[in-house]
């Protein structure tokens, strides 16, 4: 029988035709071919200037697009480069399928254990060693990665991407994961796909027909969900809140009170604390969303609403769980209450607060620009005025990061990307390129600290290269400000985490950007040329921000760690 083609040339195809479309990497001789075949049977293959950068730019895209993403990196060094990216992904269950080739010959100068890599960070390992499995290891690393919402690693030893595959006969078509924009990923397979138990959902009814002041909060397992929730919320009478990173999942929403936890404005945090019933759907309820707990008034019911039995109570104590899909469970939460629409938390009161603005753009606080520098409040409040409302915007980790969370609003969830699971700087300019590819047409702006910035300079150049539509904003304090923050106060010498003054509007400029250098609200004149013009090339502001208080979400943190 005449052979198939090579391993790599049969991998790379089969995970095409099962409907990965976009694959980003660094490609090197391990896989070339790999890569070439995905490209060939018509995905994009998207250059990274970093692994890094490349695992989290398929991160970011997936996560946009709801749709699974792939890389491709080198054997050893490529796949450890890309270790903190895939480590992010895994932990926040992103459907990405990592491609890597792998030497299994210990002397190679390239070999390390891939295997023990991927477990060791929560991916799920697969290998391809029989070259006449190599189309079904490959569509099983892919249904793994979409159907359980699980990062995979695919690897691919050098010697057997080389054998000739026997050509397939009489094999079962390719299962093909059919894919829109925005679309819903399908159920996990080992979850519930219905609703809570008729029991569980009993106690949740009569929860909310107890609750004089509700509040339901979404989390990432609700962003597909966002209509049932608020549905539900309606019948309920509860005011609607997001952690972050279902951040915009009811933007524009009369009864939304927006984030929820440590990016929650004042008079939010007021609102949520003072709930007596707080139900959570596809969200954690973790320290972050909650402020370690300061956000759950003392006696209020607590329930959680999830469709792994391992997520429900894993950050906090509940009142109950209700085990189920999220959807199911408000839409079933809906009959179950009947026609009557609760008043509960949507009172005149506080549909005239609402009204009238809680967001923090309505906080007055004392400027601290000046001297050459901007109040970073000040830089973002005057950016979210300044930029079109049909943006995304994505942010890296840092002191900073409350400011653009906080103050630049998004339309809807797919314009938030906050790649945060593994609090690694670095990450921000990736997950912003990779939003960007996956929202063409838009202005993304990428939001990052001069750490994060510096980090990850050399992914500018892809932006370049790919001509996104970006402005790059830079919270520029020339120091790692979350550690001044942190250690400052004690009196401890800072000289480990503070740096000489960088003039990053002069690196934007190097790899092709427009740039500006920001000290006062005057200097984003240029932003606004620049908007005027059309937004020729790609932007970059490096704001001089004043750095002498640490930004107010710090604070909740620290008591993290
Ligand atoms: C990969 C990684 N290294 C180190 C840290 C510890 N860390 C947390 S915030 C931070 C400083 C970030 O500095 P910058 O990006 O300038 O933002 P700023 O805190 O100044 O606003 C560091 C080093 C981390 N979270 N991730």
């Amino acid at each position: 029988m005449a052979p198939d083609g090579t391993v790599a040339e049969a991998v790379g195809r089969a995970l095409v035709e099962a409907g990965v479309d976009h694959v980003f990497g660094v490609v090197g001789s391990g896989n070339f071919h790999v890569t070439n075949a995905m490209v060939g049977a018509g995905a994009r293959f998207v250059p990274a200037r970093h692994e890094g950068g490349a695992a989290t730019m398929a991160d970011a895209f997936a996560r946009t697009t709801e749709r699974p993403a792939a890389i491709t990196v080198h054997q050893g060094c490529g796949l450890t480069n890309a270790m903190t990216g895939i480590t992010e992904a895994a932990k926040s269950r992103t459907s990405l399928v990592v491609v890597a080739a792998e030497v299994t010959e210990p002397r190679s100068n390239f070999f390390v254990d891939q295997e023990a890599l991927a477990r060791a960070v929560g991916a799920i390992p697969f290998r391809v060693d029989d070259p006449a499995r190599a189309v079904e290891v490959a569509r099983e690393a892919l249904t793994t990665a979409v159907a359980d919402r699980r990062t995979v690693l695919l690897n691919l030893p050098l010697a057997v991407q080389a054998m000739q595959i026997p050509r397939r006969s009489g094999s079962s078509p390719a299962p093909r994961w059919e894919f829109s924009a925005g679309e819903v990923p399908p159920r996990p397979r080992r979850s519930p796909t219905s609703a809570g138990s008729g029991v569980d959902l009993e106690r949740l009814a009569e929860a909310v027909r107890r609750a004089e002041r509700p509040v339901f909060v979404a989390g990432r397992g609700a962003r597909g969900a966002g209509p049932a929730v608020s549905d539900a919320a309606e019948v309920a009478g509860a005011l609607l809140a997001e952690s972050a990173v279902a951040k915009g999942l009811f933007a524009g929403h009369p009864w939304s009170l927006g984030v929820s936890g440590g990016f929650a404005s004042p008079a939010a945090g007021e609102l949520i604390g003072s709930a007596d019933l707080i139900v959570g759907w596809g969200c954690a309820l973790n320290m972050w969303t909650m402020r370690h707990g300061t956000l759950i008034a003392p006696g209020a019911t607590v329930v959680q609403v999830d469709d792994t039995p391992e997520a429900l109570g894993a950050h906090r104590e509940l009142t109950f769980g209700v085990l189920g899909d999220v959807e199911a469970t408000a839409s079933a939460l809906v009959e179950r209450l009947g026609p009557e629409v609760r008043t509960g938390y949507r009172t005149d009161v506080v549909g005239r607060r609402l009204e009238a603005g809680i967001g923090w753009a309505t906080e007055s606080y004392d400027d601290l620009g000046g001297d050459g520098k901007i109040d970073p409040r000040t830089l973002s409040r005057d950016l979210d005025a300044l930029l079109p409302g049909d943006r995304v915007v994505a942010v890296d980790s840092g002191n900073f990061m409350g400011y653009p969370a906080a103050y630049l609003g998004v339309r809807d969830h797919h314009s938030f990307c906050f790649t945060q699971a593994f609090q690694s700087i670095g990450l921000g300019l990736a997950t912003a390129i990779g939003a960007a590819i996956a929202s063409p047409g838009r202005l993304t702006v990428a939001a990052l600290g001069d750490g994060g910035a510096l980090m990850s300079a050399m992914e500018l150049e892809t932006v370049i290269r790919l001509g996104l539509d970006m402005l790059v904003v830079v919270y520029d304090d020339h120091a790692y400000g979350a550690e001044v923050h942190h250690f400052g106060p004690d009196g401890a010498p800072l000289d480990t985490v503070v740096f000489p003054d960088t003039d990053i509007a002069a690196i934007g400029r190097g790899y092709g950007f427009d740039a500006v250098t920001v000290r006062s609200p005057a200097d984003l004149d240029t932003v606004r040329a620049w908007l005027d013009a059309g937004r020729p090339r790609p932007m970059l502001v490096d704001a001089k921000v004043a750095g002498q208080e640490p930004s107010w979400w710090l604070e909740e943190a620290f008591r993290g760690h």
